[in-house]
């Protein structure tokens, strides 16, 4: 399966669970037409699968446009909105994080279960930042461009 884009970013865990904790790790993202997976990758060892999210199951693909301070090494935040998650991804620059985007929503655009409005800002604290509502798959305040 061909590699479109790879490289080391950042990514907060999705919480899937209440209990979840929130953290932020430092993954190798794989992305290939059919997936977006991420592995462990420490010196000298072989890279161990994380996670990865079926292209086809991707709702939504946006950059994440907050005043927050961002509390991992990597500044510039993108999401992947897929079944009832949301991954939160960190790149290092503007350019990387735009490559991931565009990438992302060229093999995603014709999706069928794309949202039709997203939230520009983040989920935190048990509210959204963007529109202040505090469900978290309350519906988007922001038309969605794929
Ligand atoms: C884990 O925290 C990691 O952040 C996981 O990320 C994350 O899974 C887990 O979230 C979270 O509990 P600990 O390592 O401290 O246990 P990774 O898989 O990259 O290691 P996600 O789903 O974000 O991949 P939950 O909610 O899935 O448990």
């Amino acid at each position: 399966n061909c590699v479109l884009l790879e490289e080391q970013l950042i990514k907060k865990s999705q919480q899937k669970r209440r209990t979840s904790p929130s953290n932020f790790k430092v993954r190798f993202f794989v992305l290939t037409k059919s997936k977006l997976a991420y592995y462990e990758h420490r010196h000298g060892k072989k890279m161990t699968l994380k996670g990865s999210v079926e292209l086809s199951r991707i709702k939504c693909v946006e950059i994440v446009k907050s005043d927050i301070i961002i509390p991992c090494q990597y500044k510039y935040p993108f999401q992947i909105v897929h079944d009832n998650y949301i991954l939160y991804v960190f790149a290092p620059n503007r350019e990387s994080r735009q490559r991931w985007v565009f990438a992302l929503k060229e093999e995603t655009r014709r999706n069928n279960s794309l949202v039709s409005k997203y939230h520009p800002d983040f989920w935190i604290d048990g509210k959204w930042r963007c529109c202040a509502q505090t469900e978290k798959m309350a519906v988007g305040c922001l038309e969605y461009d794929p």
